[in-house]
Parts: C-alpha cells; structure tokens; sequence
C-alpha cells in the first residue's frame, strides 16, 4: 500500500473518533489538528489543507448525523468524504477500442506503464498493440520491445528512422486490422520545452489519439500540479498517470496538486512490475487508506457498549421519578435496542400497555405504536417534549399534520406518557421494584 505512514496515521485519528465517549468540540479540534498534521506530512498542499480542516470542523459541529447513524460514524463519514473530495473526479478509461498517446518528462515511467495499460486492456479482453513513438533515446526501441514481449503484445518499431510521425503513422497502419488498444509511446525531455510540444502536437495530428496520458513521477510532489497544467494548456490531456507513488512520501502532494487540474487521475504505479498498477478510484483509495472496513468493524461494537452505556442513564433518570417526553422516546430507544419489551411490560403492574400476560401479537402492536409515536414526538418542538402539559388542542392539530397522523393518535400518545409517567413514579417510590427491574435490564444498580 502506498502511502503507509499517512494511511496509519488517519486511521490512529479515526480510531480516536469511533472510541471517543463523546463527540464535542474538543475532540473535534483535536481531530482536525491531527488530520492536518498527517496532511501536511504527506506534502498535501497548505492551502488545500486548511480549506479542507476547516470544511471538517463545520461540517463535523453544524451538521446533525442522519437517521441511523451515530455522531461518531457521521464525523468519520464527513472525513473521509472530504479527503475523497480532494481527489477530484474519478474517471475509468472505456473498455472499447481506441488510439492512446503517453505523453511527459523525461524518466517519468511512459514506456513503463505502455506495457502496464496493456495488461489492463488485455485482462479486459481486448488486444493491445505497442509502438514506439521515442525516436531519441537509441534504448527506448528495444525497452518497449522488451515489454510487449514481456507481456505478449504486438509491437511496431523501426530503430533506423528518426522521424517520430513517420514510424507511428506506419505502426498504425500494421495495426489498422487485428488490434482494438493502439499505445504510442512518445520520448520525452528534461522539461516541458517547444521541442517537446511541436513534437508532441506532430504525433497527435498523425494518431488522432482518442487518448492523451500525461505520466508524471510522483516524487515531484505539488510540482504536479503546474506541470499537469502546463501539459494541458499545450495538448489537452485526458487523464493523468501517477507513477513511483511506492517510492514517495511526498505521494499525498502530488495526487491531490494532480487532482486540482482538472484532468483526472486514471492510473496510478506502485513499483517497477507490471503488477504494481492500478486504476484510480479516489473513493476506493481513501477507503484504503483510512482502512474503512476495520473502522466500520470498531464502530460496531463501541456502538453496543455505548448503548448500553446510555441506556443505564436512562433507566436512572427514569427511576428517579423525572419523566419528559424526551425520557420516554430514549426509553422507546432504549427497549427497541434491547430487544426486551417483552420482558419489561410484563414485569409493569398491570401489564404493558393493555392487562394481563402479554402475548407476542400484543408486542407486535406495541412495536408499531411506537413507532408512530415516534414520529408523532419528531415533530413536536423542544418545550413541548420537556413539558407535554402545555400541549393543547391547537398545538395538537400542528403536531398531527406535522407527523401525518390523526389528530386521536397525538392524543393517544399523551395518554400512553401520562400512564407511563404515573408508572415510573411508582417505579421511583417502590425501591424494590426498581431494584428489581434494574437487575432485569442488567445494569445491576
Ligand atoms: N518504483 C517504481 N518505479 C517505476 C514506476 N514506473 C516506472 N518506474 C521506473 O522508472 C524508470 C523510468 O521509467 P521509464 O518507463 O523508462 O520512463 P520514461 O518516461 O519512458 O523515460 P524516457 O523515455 O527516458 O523519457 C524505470 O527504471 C522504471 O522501472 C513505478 O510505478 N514505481
Ligand atoms: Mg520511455
């Protein structure tokens, strides 16, 4: 995996969120800081990460975790979208066929990753063809020969002729019949110099390339950025490959000053082997690094312990004798989770909520009543959940329509609090029968 140091450093901050007690303020800094720090190790740009630290924290403070999800999932959730934001668009080139032209700087890894794109076509079934479009450098026909042997392609080249366009024009036509992937290599210069571009533009009007890769060393860190733009403004590129990211700290500059271009990133090299390639996926990738499935993992079970955690403040604050609206939806909670009404309503003085033994169709009723109490008290205001007496015949009316139910079905729910609330205040008088249900809940006491 590249960027190792990063990725450990992300999850160690992510692991931080999904233990944490409480999300509050504090933590949330605290979290930021460190996703900057990790950031900014890895080369990121200033700008860039300040831009994203700050959308992590609003977000992070100001957004309200969508239902069924817990506050530590949610920031989790808004870390990883913002680093996948920063790596721009995804883009897989089409499996179909088609002329790519590699372009870029001298040493960059073209004639490497020709021989990488035409293992991916290949293993998706098309028939890749190489021709070497480097005239310059005297190696570069037996390199690319070399490769499509390697990896078992058709290859044109001609080690005689110094006219760039000449051979390509000539490969093309071998290739016209018997091929679906044409890969012309091109050579490349020590920097990005009129030579260079009126060669470039030559071998474009010659192939017609349906493609445009600029190969770019990773290494360079955030000088991917300008260089991808100059290469860009000079030939339009149609996507950008990142080689040697194994080889390089500065990785995290260099994709993301790549990402802000506008050409996006397709490919990315992660070694010398033809194997140590991969098409880039900016979801995927991040989903890597900050090792999403472990997290995912962790999550779940600090969400048990955490509910059981808040389910005993609960069942204590109910005990007490103090019962709000807001009590009794965490206690509908709190049941629901424990998957143990049942057990609690038989327990009730005079069962729950009918009389007698309940039965499980009974249960099944009960379930879908709180239900829609639920939705009944989503749409009553603060004060009125913390004193339901000031709940009158107007406020009634708005609370149905705001729920979509009747008008009886709010009543019915204030009458289902003010039966319960006269039972838990027998619960806080009676110490034995709070003792009693306390144990039953596990919670000792
Ligand atoms: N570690 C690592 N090395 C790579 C990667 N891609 C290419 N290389 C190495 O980088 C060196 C240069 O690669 P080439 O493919 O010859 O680069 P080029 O852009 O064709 O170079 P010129 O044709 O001379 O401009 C070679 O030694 C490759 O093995 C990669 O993803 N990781
Ligand atoms: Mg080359």
């Amino acid at each position: 995996m590249v960027l190792d140091d990063l990725g450990d450093y992300l999850k160690g901050t992510l692991k931080k969120i999904a233990n944490a007690v409480h999300i509050d303020k504090k933590l949330i800094k605290e979290v930021v800081r460190d996703i900057q720090r990790a950031l900014l190790q890895a080369d990121v740009n200033v700008k860039l990460v300040l831009e994203l630290s700050k959308k992590i924290e609003q977000r992070a403070l100001e957004e309200k975790p969508p239902a069924g999800m817990s506050s530590r999932e949610h920031v989790i959730h808004i870390v990883y979208d913002e680093l996948v934001d920063i790596l721009g668009d995804s883009r897989e080139l089409p499996v179909k066929k088609q002329i790519i032209m590699m372009v870029g700087l001298y040493g960059q890894g073209k004639t490497t990753t020709c021989g990488k794109i035409a293992i991916y076509f290949k293993k998706k079934g098309l028939r890749p063809v190489l021709i070497a479009g480097d005239v310059h450098r005297p190696a570069a026909y037996e390199q690319l020969k070399q490769i499509a042997d390697q990896v078992n392609v058709p290859f044109y080249g001609d080690k005689k002729e110094k006219n760039a366009v000449k051979v390509v024009k000539k490969g093309l036509e071998e290739f016209k019949r018997n091929s679906d992937v044409i890969i012309v290599d091109t050579s490349g210069r020590h920097k990005l110099e009129d030579a260079l571009i009126d060669e470039m533009k030559d071998i474009f009007k010659a192939t017609k390339p349906d493609e445009k890769l600029l190969v770019m060393d990773a290494a360079v860190g955030q000088q991917a950025g300008p260089q991808a733009k100059a290469f860009n403004d000079a030939i339009d590129i149609t996507g950008i490959v990142l080689t040697k990211l194994d080889g390089t700290a500065k990785g995290g500059g260099a994709l993301s000053a790549a990402a802000e271009v506008g050409a996006p990133i397709v490919f990315i090299g992660t070694g010398e082997h033809a194997k140590d390639f991969e098409s880039f996926d900016p979801a995927g990738f991040i989903s890597r690094l900050l090792g999403m499935g472990d997290i995912k993992a962790l999550l779940e079970k600090a969400e048990e312990s955490f509910k059981g955690k808040d389910a005993e403040k609960t069942a204590r604050r109910i005990m007490s004798g103090k019962f709000t609206l807001h009590d009794m939806y965490d206690q509908m909670d709190m049941l629901k989770g424990m998957g143990s009404l049942k057990k609690v309503a038989e327990m009730l003085p005079g069962g729950f909520p009918g009389k007698g033994k309940v039965k499980d169709t009974d249960m099944d009723d009960t379930e879908n009543k709180l239900a829609k109490f639920r939705v009944i008290m989503d749409s009553m205001t603060d004060d009125e959940m913390n004193d339901p007496s000031i709940i009158r015949s107007s406020r009634i009316n708005r609370i149905a329509k705001g729920a979509g139910v009747e008008n009886r079905n709010v009543k019915e729910l204030l009458k289902y609090y003010k039966m319960t609330k006269r039972m838990m205040k027998g619960f806080s008088g009676n110490r034995k029968m709070r003792k009693n249900l306390m144990k039953q809940l596990d919670f000792g006491n």
